[in-house]
């Protein structure tokens, strides 16, 4: 049965029996607890099969996945070589509907790449509270590209009055505002898809203002399912893209960096500038292009996984609103610090990150079914009522 460790307790064992959990083996606990803040405490019992939904990005590969990589064919990508990274970025950039792509390691990457290409030295971007360049970068837009950000609005998703509220009069003494960039799904919104509608009003808005416009699409395949829009209509009149493989569709690295051929060109250059020019990495780039065949349409799973977990999140009591609930991540509010409720769910054998000081965030994802979710959510509920 895959996924599902051989140390299950007997509550485990009862859900196996039941209808089969896909329950994550336990992890070396130094690594446990990654995301957010707050999120390293305590050690899980050493006999627990833990479900782990601290993130879409903890899955493992899948055999098929594994089998796919084994018989990549490969090259010297610094050479242009690599015929699986090419199919790969082809194959991404055909679906998002730009004219090329690039094969990076991270979403990071892709994001700051977009920066650099899209910004000059104290520019600054545009972008909505909460995104993912301001928390979880590392201050690379300050850092490597010398901009700053700016904030549209409130909680993730703007309009283009927040957009144009947030735009710098063009007097020498301004930053230059260069860039808007949206978060598709937004993660710290809760998955919250954006309205396409709004989407398109932003994008008038920012063209009118001669901004250049990025989408951190990290989670936009989870966008294009619950939406049911294709990744070319929801990317449609973006400059830049950045979409990850190694979030909910399972594959173990790489995003892809979406644009213009002239865009390519340029963010190609910084890509090697940042020491990320890769070798035989058509072996990665196999696992990408399996994820985008066999693990698109599932994601409905997901989402469907973390209605049924916020549901039985607010049966048990807890606080969560539901209304944001819209692909696979649970924020759930809690009365009481986030810290001590997090050592209490590992030594439960659940695992989830902290997204606030009072703020827990559950993802749901390959390597959890409707039962492991299930059982996640029943030790949630025991390590808040402690
Ligand atoms: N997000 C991770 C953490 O970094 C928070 C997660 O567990 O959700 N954009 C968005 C919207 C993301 O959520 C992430 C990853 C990225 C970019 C960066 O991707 P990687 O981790 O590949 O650099």
């Amino acid at each position: 049965m895959e996924g599902v460790g051989p140390t299950a307790d007997g509550l485990e064992a009862q859900a196996v029996a039941a209808d089969a959990p896909r329950l994550v083996e336990q992890g070396d606990p130094a690594q446990l607890g990654c995301f957010g803040v707050h999120a390293r405490h305590g050690s899980v019992p050493s006999a627990m099969t833990i479900v782990d939904l601290r993130s879409d990005t903890v899955t493992k590969p899948t055999a098929a996945m594994r089998a796919a990589m084994a018989s990549a064919e490969v090259g010297d990508d610094v050479y242009g070589e690599d015929p699986t990274v090419r199919r790969l970025e082809e194959q991404v950039a055909g679906l998002l509907g730009k004219e090329r792509g690039l094969f990076v390691p991270s979403g990071t990457m892709g994001n700051q790449l977009a920066i650099l290409v899209h910004c000059k030295k104290g520019d600054e971007v545009v972008v909505g509270e909460g995104s993912h360049s301001v928390w979880y970068e590392s201050g690379g837009g300050a850092a490597l590209a010398g901009v700053q950000f700016a904030i549209a609005g409130q909680g993730g998703l703007f309009d283009e009055a927040a957009l144009l509220a947030a735009i710098k009069p063009s007097d020498y003494y301004y930053p230059r505002t260069s860039l808007v960039a949206l978060e598709d799904t937004h993660n710290r919104a809760g998955g919250r898809v954006w309205p396409r509608g709004q989407v398109e009003r932003v994008l008038a808005a920012a063209r009118a203002r001669g901004l250049a416009t990025h989408l951190d699409g990290a989670r936009l395949w989870n966008a294009c399912v619950a939406s049911e829009r294709t990744p070319a209509e929801r990317a449609a009149g973006f400059d830049s893209v950045t979409v990850c493989l190694s979030k909910g569709l399972g594959a173990p690295v790489g995003s892809v960096l979406c644009g213009s051929a002239d865009f390519v060109k340029a963010a190609h250059r910084y890509r090697k500038m940042l020491g990320a020019g890769m070798r035989q990495v058509g072996v990665l780039a196999a696992a990408g292009l399996h994820a985008l065949e066999h693990h698109r349409a599932r994601l409905a799973d997901d989402h469907a996984h973390a209605r049924a977990l916020a549901e039985q999140l607010v049966a048990g009591g807890l606080r969560v609103d539901l209304a944001t609930v819209e692909t696979n991540i649970v924020q759930i509010d809690l009365d009481v610090d986030a810290d001590p409720v997090l050592a209490r769910a590992r030594a439960a054998g659940v695992l989830v990150g902290a997204s606030g000081p009072r703020r827990l965030r559950a993802v749901t994802h390959l390597d959890v079914d409707a039962a492991a979710v299930r059982l996640g959510a029943e030790r949630l509920l025991s390590a808040v009522a402690g």
